[in-house]
């Protein structure tokens, strides 16, 4: 997976994703990552990339030009036309299945605004999918972009140390995961589940399950209208 991120602020998705997972897997080149700073494509000498809007208003908008010329620079690179996700508040929800369906891409183009917005018109020629990470108001792209970038990361194979536990966690089936536990068995005179002392594995799996149908009726409750559960989970669920 190649991902590449056009932005005013390089240095923050540098820094942002040289943590220890996404910059393991970086090093070992399960998936790579460059920032193109838009700005190296102002076309003046003073490298302004935004100006007033049409119309009167509040704030500064990002010009058509540069983000244009930095989309290019990607596109001849790579030699076909990517998909490209601009981040916004006015964008779909993003989500697990399509952090699943953008997984399956070679490369995958994170367009950050920053200001009011960016010109209506490069946004027409070459955003393909318009994401948002929640609703609430951040004040630029790079934080929804680093967001994404991990979740879609994690699915990548060879990016996880254990290859079930991208398949096995929350969301999988719409159910939260159950508690985990490690030694001490007893911390602050709390007992570890006995069960999992017992290493009967079926219980184990058993009393799994049911925690993570109560976990997600208490935490989620509108997860479990998507949930596929047996007779004796709905009776779980509605206790
Ligand atoms: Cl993708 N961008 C901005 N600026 N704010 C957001 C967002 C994106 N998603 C939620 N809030």
């Amino acid at each position: 997976m190649h991902f590449h991120v056009l932005t005013l602020f390089p240095e923050m998705i540098e820094q942002g994703m040289n943590t220890s997972i996404m910059g393991r897997a970086i090093e070992r080149g399960y998936i790579s990552l460059k920032a193109t700073d838009i700005r190296d494509y102002a076309a003046n000498k003073h490298n302004k990339v935004d100006d007033t809007p049409y119309g009167g208003g509040a704030g500064m908008v990002m010009q058509a030009a540069p983000v244009y010329g930095a989309y290019e620079a990607v596109k001849e690179q790579i030699g076909y036309r990517p998909r490209v996700i601009y981040l916004t508040p006015q964008g779909s929800t993003f989500s697990q299945p399509m952090a699943e369906e953008f997984a399956k891409e070679q490369d995958l183009v994170f367009l950050c605004g920053h200001y009011e917005g960016i010109d209506e018109r490069v946004l027409e020629e070459i955003v393909t999918d318009y994401v948002s990470i929640g609703d609430y108001v951040l004040t630029g792209g790079e934080l929804p972009a680093m967001v994404m970038m991990d979740a879609i990361s994690r699915l990548v194979p060879g990016v996880l140390h254990n290859e079930a536990s991208a398949e096995f966690e929350s969301f999988q089936g719409n159910l939260l995961e159950h508690p985990h536990y490690s030694r001490p068995e007893v911390w602050h005179e709390k007992r570890v589940p006995e069960v999992l002392l017992s290493g009967h594995h079926a219980n184990i799996e058993k009393w799994r399950r049911e925690q993570s149908v109560i976990r997600t009726a208490e935490r989620r409750p509108d997860l479990l209208e998507k949930a596929d559960l047996s007779a004796k989970e709905k009776a779980l669920a509605d206790r």
